[in-house]
């Protein structure tokens, strides 16, 4: 047989997404497209106004039309299934899938109807009547902290979800707290910078709304429920357990899902009724979200205002920081609502060996749509608050904000670093990031750039910003759902190989990237591979996929079953070729004896004596199929810099985004063309918010910006060419060193751009704006008398 050339290894490899196709030429099968025989219709009738008492629901004109099966108020629903669960430990009102006496935000379902087709149901929807007496709406966030003007959930005085978790220097695991070292810090301050600032309000806006279709088949007891949901394993326990069947009696599949970003982890009212009403109807029911109810439906992400103390030397060294949290979370607990704001204090340290940390943290109800993950989830707005403070220090001190900067990081020979707040930091070398970032932004020119602009009359200034994440998530311990993640790894029966993974996929690419490991683990071409993901009929278990984790932990146990079936391979290979199995070399899609390749046998050849093993080696069981759990000791914590360069239009107040670095530290790269990828994802929703995406209110509760025509969401056009480069810090946390880069582009881009913006207002004395950089906002600071010590701009 004539040697061919060995296959190149893929890991490393810009490798094009093998998703993309199906994806581009629409091919691919999204729960609207499922279609099931005597399949009906669900829509809901929603609240229009944010609180309020429900006096009546008159049903009976929707129930009288043609093609109506059924309606239903809360109080029906109420007796199918018990009140939503959530995830976190912290105390929770009760929340109803259907509100049944009170409605606590514009949007909550107050009825379902079941029809012959969603146009028939949504008909129906607009016959049922709902008569309100309204409750006074609770929007400003501090102010119903007062508890006015309204309290929503009786049992929670003040409307404090969370009253006051305290976190850092000095705070003891019973929450016991020390001021004295912080104390300390800025009684020995020279300088000490104050701010009150706002992360606000975002809509994640997948592509793909919510949608479900849920089939309980009364003959065999059993549910299969589609859903647009990032973690098809957990929605499957939810189910099972609010519709009182095992685990074993659910199916759940997500298939094609467009996007996620953190509002597909949750399990959601329209899940559940659905499964419900399927299960009292004997019929399969389906749910498409549209986008109007996309708006207020799905979780809101974000909205956290930081008061921030920063304490520092002249010289630019830090001596402590304080933030003190309020985070605005809409009407209800959602599954993870209250741990989200737990990460901003959990990040406080960001990039900086800061001795004397002290973070407070409140939640609080408001008449909104409750918030939950959005992509960075609490990451970012930590970044946010910490790096503006730094911004705020080296412009105070007159100091590059590089050096600022460099001259607090916690130095490569600290890792593993544990935080004020806790975290184990794996590994980092921030200052290689900063230099990386400087040199490719060209950072002394590009200074000199944007002063040569100035000298013209132009606003433009320059924005920098390190960041810190904690993702791949994570032990056990530190995730209620179990911090692992499942593979099982098969050569079926003509030597192709599949594999499954509970990492359930929607959009990152991973049927490419971990395709590309067993390419090189197994020395076959990339086209023998088949990965399996997002059906729990297929997929034994799983954990699912948020917080950057599924390269870190999803990725590392597909490695280790991969492992195990290679080494039983290798057993039979052994027997034969009659050889030593540490002899044999894995390669082009054969087993071969070292340094002879004429006894090359092909992975068919090999599977099918392991499928019909006679005779069988001893020791061995037939078949080539192995599975594996496995779950890290840390999460793992990725890092990077960006810089930015914006211009402001003197006469309009109108932002451009002129130019955009981004270096980014994500260990070890499977993919660096499919990271640059997410990094583009991850930076066009960070400068989104920065720049134009806010969710608003009106005084009444109601939601501006319900729709795209007021809710602006980022377009290809609104960007400049990111200019991007990595470094590489392997953590030692994982045997691939991966870190997670699914959020990172969110985290340094927002304060990059804000401090971007002050920069080019500098002349104006103005020392922080909140986003997003309305022109109207920046605008009025141009037209304002010169500030000699304002803070500028408070939205
Ligand atoms: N990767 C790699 N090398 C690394 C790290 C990751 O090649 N060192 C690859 C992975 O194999 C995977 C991708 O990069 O293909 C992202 O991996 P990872 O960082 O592990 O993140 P997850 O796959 O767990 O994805 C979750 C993350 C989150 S939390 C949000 S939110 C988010 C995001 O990913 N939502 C997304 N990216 C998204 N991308 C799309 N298209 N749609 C979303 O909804």
């Amino acid at each position: 047989m004539p040697a061919s050339p060995v296959l190149p290894k893929l890991v490393g490899q810009r490798v094009k997404r093998r998703e993309d196709p199906r994806l581009i030429q629409g091919r691919a099968t999204y729960v609207d497209d499922i279609a099931l025989v005597g399949m009906q219709h669900v829509a809901f009738k929603r609240s229009d106004i944010a609180h309020g008492k429900i006096r009546k629901i008159d049903t009976s004109a929707a129930a009288a039309m043609d093609g109506v099966e059924a309606v239903y108020t809360g109080a029906d629903i109420a007796k199918m299934l018990p009140p939503m669960p959530i995830g976190t430990p912290f105390p929770s009102p009760e929340h109803r899938a259907v509100a049944v006496d009170v409605v606590r935000f514009g949007g909550e379902p107050v009825a379902v109807v079941v029809a012959r087709d969603r146009y028939v149901a949504r008909d129906a929807v607009d016959a049922i009547v709902v008569d309100y007496d309204p409750l006074p709406a609770v929007v400003d966030v501090e102010q119903a902290m007062t508890g006015k003007p309204a309290v929503i959930h009786p049992d929670f005085a003040n409307n404090l979800a969370v009253p006051l978790v305290p976190s850092g220097t000095g705070v003891t695991l019973d929450g016991k707290v020390d001021d004295s070292a912080v104390d300390a810090a800025f009684a020995a301050a020279e300088v000490v910078i104050s701010q009150r600032m706002v992360n606000h309000r975002l809509a994640p806006s997948a592509i793909e709304p919510r949608g479900v279709v849920a089939h309980y088949e009364p003959g065999k007891g059993t549910m299969t429920i589609w859903s647009s949901t990032q973690n098809p394993h957990i929605l499957r326990t939810f189910i099972a357990a609010l519709n009182g069947l095992g685990q074993d009696q659910v199916r759940a599949i997500a298939p094609e899902v467009g996007g996620g970003f953190g509002a597909k982890i949750n399990i959601y009212a329209e899940e559940y009724v659905c499964s419900a009403i399927s299960k009292a109807l004997g019929i399969p029911v389906k749910w498409n979200e549209d986008r109007s109810e996309a708006f207020v439906a799905t979780t809101h992400g974000r909205d956290i205002i930081g008061y921030v103390d920063l304490a520092a030397k002249r010289d630019g060294t830090v001596l402590g920081l304080k933030i003190r949290l309020i985070a605005d979370i809409g009407a209800y607990n959602m599954l993870l609502t209250a741990a989200i704001p737990t990460l901003t204090m959990m990040m406080a340290n960001a990039t900086y060996n800061v001795q004397a940390i002290r973070t407070t943290l409140t939640e609080v109800f408001t008449n909104k749509t409750p918030t939950d993950a959005y992509r960075g989830a609490g990451r970012p707005e930590a970044t946010y608050f910490v790096e503006r403070a730094m911004d705020m220090l080296a412009r105070e001190l007159k100091m590059d904000p590089a050096e600022v900067r460099r001259k607090n990081f916690i130095q490569p020979n600290q890792f593993p670093y544990t935080t004020q707040m806790g975290a184990v930091y794996d590994s980092g070398d921030y200052g290689k990031a900063l230099d990386r970032a400087l040199q490719i932004a060209n950072w002394e020119q590009l200074k000199k750039e944007r002063d040569a602009a100035r000298a013209q009359g132009r606003l433009v200034g320059l924005g920098l910003s390190m960041y810190v994440e904690v993702c791949g998530l994570g032990p056990s311990a530190a995730l209620p759902t179990g911090g692992w993640e499942h593979a099982q790894v098969t050569i079926e029966r003509d030597g192709r190989i599949s594999a499954t993974t509970g990492a359930s996929p929607h959009g990152q690419g991973n049927e490419t990237t971990f395709a590309q490991m067993l390419a090189d683990q197994f020395g076959v071409p990339i086209e023998h591979i088949t990965i399996l993901h997002g059906d729990t009929g297929v997929v034994k278990q799983g954990i699912g996929t948020f917080g950057s984790r599924s390269q870190a932990v999803g990725g590392t146990v597909m490695h280790l079953a991969g492992a195990k079936v290679k080494a039983k391979m290798a057993k039979f290979a052994a027997a034969m070729m009659e050889a030593n199995e540490d002899d044999l070399v894995f390669e082009n899609g054969t087993i071969a004896v070292k340094g002879a390749p004429a006894s090359a046998k092909p992975f068919a050849a090999i599977a099918a004596y392991a499928y019909v093993p006679v005779p069988l080696p001893p020791g061995l069981d037939p078949g080539l199929s192995e599975e594996a759990f496995w779950e890290p000791a840390n999460n793992t914590y990725p890092f990077g810099c960006h810089i930015s360069m914006l211009e402001i239009d003197r006469e309009t107040g109108e932002p451009t985004l002129l130019k955009m670095f981004a270096v980014d530290d994500a260990g070890t790269l499977i993919n660096p063309l499919i990271v640059e990828g997410q990094i583009h994802g991850g930076l066009a929703q960070g400068i989104g918010q920065a720049m134009i995406e806010e969710v608003s209110y009106s005084e009444e509760g109601q939601l501006l910006t319900g729709s795209f025509m007021d809710y602006a969401m980022p377009r290809a056009i609104d960007f400049p060419r990111f200019e991007m480069a990595s470094t590489v810090t392997p953590t030692p946390v994982n045997p691939l060193g991966a870190k997670g880069v699914g959020e990172a582009g969110t985290l340094g881009s927002t304060p990059c751009i804000v401090s971007a913006a002050v920069d080019a207002l500098s002349e104006f004395g103005v020392k922080h704006v909140d986003m997003m950089l309305r022109p109207e906002k920046l605008w009025r600071i141009i037209q304002s008398p010169r500030q000699s010590s304002g803070q500028g701009g408070r939205s």
